[in-house]
């Protein structure tokens, strides 16, 4: 008998861009995977890693089965077996111990992930323990903290209009590569021309980046200094009376602080340290006030560093003040089909602080970066078993070596990950789940942050083999053995996401996920919308403009850069990372489509430096931060701004004992074996990992 091909259609959920896809199946085969044509809002656009699902969800190395660590080596036992050990261990070591010794570790599959993002919080409050950590405080907390001081909720993150912008300042982004985030925007590249085509875009990046180098202007900023420029844009703006608050006048508090400390930042004081002329600062406020419609836009280089929180702000900031907020073209707010940006959600931060360095609780987490001394620094409420739960920390958190050899020394460890990987490694029990093509999903996180207001459905293209579990089946059962009282809300994550759906903007006209399952291509529900000051979480229903925090912050700022002698001078770069179109943090690196072809994690130098370092291109080298030292080949290239040097993240799959075999032969170096658990950004807590210092030698 021979099997006809069927079509699937679903959202690929790999990255934020949520990109439409069109799938050919013959029975459990893919047959092939395209862009979607009809979604629309991808309107068929995909990237290389869409075809990579089929890799995934044939590779051989994917566990499927629990398995348990033993002094032979693994073997694989049964799901009962599993969760009944799991629980038991971890209630062991809160008797023993108490609960703080249990620590959790989220990582970044779990957003993309309606059925983890459901039933996640039930299973970390069963844990009982304040050590709860996630990939957000290597990422974007600062977005969060800063649209919570702001607007009230941690999760109103305003996104760019770039359909319908004149002129985007992109700043510490790549989304050519990275395809967007907290802007799902499919198709960026497209999106990005017709912004080009009505006005302009100019990319600001220490790197020349694949984004920079398709702009109208690029301009190399010195990391870490972004703060400055912008607080000179905000100076330009005053000074030259181009502030204009449109619609949201009557709408804003602590206007008059800003006018005041936006004195003391002109172009000419801050030249010296972003490396950006006064001149071409002027100019480029001056252009971005005048514009008819303009965005500035900052992310991942903006919120990774020293100072995540004040460059977040003084974004927002920018565009409110140029009346380009709440606005068609400016930055805005999504007004998704189901909204999980609610009053009673908002956001709380600190309810308590870390035990070692007192680093306060921000919306339920501590910041990652203490996990690791809060695991080797012996005391009452020491973490001696630990949960992740979709992540890498090994190779994803700074410091991630010294966090991994951390892991050894853990009482007991589990993992729910598809892989034998860095991390998961020192698990004493592995619990496999359902991944991509196996998954149903709606999207509970993107459609929130999307630049177009659509819904889509994306249903198993495979259903799920008798042995596996999906995420969500995990956490429930390792939740009621953890809390016998436990009762789930819901059974599966679709009768949530029904009832999000009727009682959402457009539930009165009807959508359900039923309706969703009869239009597999999406459905749209058209562009942005002004909704100020209904969607504001304030008290007062005020945005606020000077934040007590932030302002207070602009202190550490002036100390750093204006009272301390700079070093750039002392024969010390600054580190970057970098991303590339064909990886997916750490974990896509066992499909050969995506990592054959030459040694992509390499060491960028600008030739200058290489020349007076007397080192050549593809010549090894060792780099040495405050914490460790790696060795990499380099890359000699005029897109590294001199001074600065670039290193993908996401690399490192040398580690005895894993078990990607693919990955292994394209292993890397992993750049977190150099960047600091102790640079932070200290307001926000989140990892900074733009300018660490390292020293290069041949
Ligand atoms: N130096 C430096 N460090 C960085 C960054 C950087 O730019 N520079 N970027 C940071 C950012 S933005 C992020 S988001 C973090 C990411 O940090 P992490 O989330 O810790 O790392 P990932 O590489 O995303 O690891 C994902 C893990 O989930 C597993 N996995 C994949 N699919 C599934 C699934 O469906 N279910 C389950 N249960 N597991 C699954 C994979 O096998 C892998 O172990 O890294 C951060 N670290
Ligand atoms: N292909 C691919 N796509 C991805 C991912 C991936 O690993 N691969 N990861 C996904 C995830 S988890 C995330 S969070 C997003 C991130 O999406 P993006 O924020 O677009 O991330 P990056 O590509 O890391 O871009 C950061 C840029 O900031 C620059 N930069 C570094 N330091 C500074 C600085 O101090 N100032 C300024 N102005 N710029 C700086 C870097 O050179 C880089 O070009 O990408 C997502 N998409
Ligand atoms: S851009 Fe992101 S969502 Fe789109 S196909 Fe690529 S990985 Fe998938
Ligand atoms: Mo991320």
């Amino acid at each position: 008998m021979t099997e006809n091909t069927t079509t699937h259609y679903r959202a690929c959920n790999l990255c934020e861009a949520i990109c439409g896809l069109e799938i050919e199946v013959k029975g459990r085969a893919v047959v092939s995977i395209k862009g979607d044509k009809k979604d629309p809002f991808s309107k068929g656009y995909l990237c290389p890693k869409a075809i990579a699902l089929q890799d995934i969800y044939t590779d051989k190395n994917r566990l499927k089965q629990p398995i348990r660590r033993t002094d032979n080596g693994w073997e694989t036992i049964s799901w009962e077996t599993a969760f009944d050990e799991v629980a038991s261990n971890l209630k062991r070591i809160q008797k023993k111990h108490g609960n703080s010794a249990v620590g959790s570790y989220l990582g970044n599959p779990n957003a993309h992930n309606f059925g983890s993002i459901l039933f996640l919080p039930d299973f970390l409050r069963s844990l009982k323990t304040p050590n709860l950590f996630s990939a957000t405080s290597a990422d974007q907390l600062p977005h969060h903290f800063v649209s919570h001081q702001m607007f009230g909720h941690y999760f109103a993150i305003p996104v760019c209009d770039v359909d319908r912008t004149d002129f985007m300042l992109i700043m510490g982004a790549n989304p050519l590569v990275s395809n967007g985030s907290l802007m799902t925007a499919p198709g960026f590249r497209n999106r990005m021309k017709g912004i080009q085509e009505r006005g302009k875009v100019v990319v600001l990046d220490p790197r020349k980046s694949e984004t920079a180098d398709k702009a109208d202007e690029h301009h190399f900023i010195k990391p870490g200094s972004d703060a400055l420029f912008l607080l000179s844009i905000i100076h330009v703006f005053f000074a030259e009376d181009l502030v204009d608050l449109g619609h949201l006048k009557g709408h804003v508090k602590g206007y008059e602080a800003i006018e005041d400390f936006a004195k003391g930042f002109s172009p000419e004081e801050t030249a010296k340290f972003t490396q950006i002329s006064a001149a071409e600062t002027r100019r480029m406020a001056q252009e971005f006030a005048v514009a008819k419609r303009a965005v500035c836009y900052g992310r991942m280089g903006l919120s990774t560093q020293e100072f995540g929180g004040l460059c977040i702000w003084l974004v927002n900031l920018v565009n409110i003040l140029s009346n380009n907020f709440d606005k068609e073209g400016g930055a805005m707010f999504a007004s998704p089909a189901m909204d999980t940006v609610l009053e009673r959600n908002k956001g709380k931060i600190g309810r308590w602080k870390s035990r070692v360095s007192k680093r306060e609780e921000r919306f339920g987490e501590l910041p990652v970066s203490v996990l690791l001394e809060e695991i080797t620094t012996q005391g009452t409420g020491q973490i001696k078993a630990l949960v992740t739960a979709a992540g890498n920390p090994a190779l994803s958190t700074p410091n991630g070596a010294s966090l991994e050899k951390a892991l050894e020394d853990l009482e007991y460890m589990v993992s729910i990950d598809i892989y034998l990987n860095e991390t998961t490694k020192h698990a004493n029990i592995i619990l496999p789940p359902t991944t991509g093509l196996e998954t149903s999903n709606y999207d509970s996180v993107f459609h929130v942050l999307a630049v177009q207001n659509t819904a889509k459905y994306s249903p198993p293209t495979f259903e799920k083999t008798e042995e596996q579990r999906h995420d969500y089946e995990i956490l429930q059962e390792l939740t009621k053995r953890m809390n016998a009282d436990y009762q789930p809300r819901f059974k599966t994550p679709e009768e949530m996401v029904d009832m999000g759906l009727r009682y959402g903007e457009y539930g009165k006209s009807g959508i359900s996920i039923q309706q969703l399952k009869d239009q597999p291509h999406g459905v749209d529900f058209g562009a942005l919308r002004p909704v100020l000051p209904e969607r504001l979480f304030t008290e007062d229903k005020m945005i606020e403009l000077a934040p007590a925090s932030l302002l207070g912050d602009l202190d550490r700022l002036k100390k750093v850069f204006f009272a301390k002698e700079n070093e750039t001078t002392k024969k010390k770069f600054q580190l970057i990372g970098r991303r590339d179109l064909r990886t997916n943090n750490s974990w896509m690196h066992n499909s050969h489509r995506l990592v054959k072809g030459g040694n992509r994690c390499t060491l960028l130098i600008n030739p200058a430096d290489a020349i007076a370092l007397n080192i050549s291109n593809n010549q090894e080298v060792e780099v040495q931060s405050k914490t460790g030292k790696l060795s990499i080949q380099t890359e000699i290239s005029e897109e590294m701004m001199p001074g600065v040097v670039s290193i993908p993240h996401g690399w490192g799959h040398d580690r005895e004992g894993i078990a990607l075999d693919v990955a292994a032969a394209h292993a890397g170096v992993s750049i977190n074996d150099v960047t600091d658990d102790k640079f932070i950004d200290e307001l926000t807590g989140n990892a900074a990992f733009s300018g660490v210092w390292v020293t290069v030698t041949a």
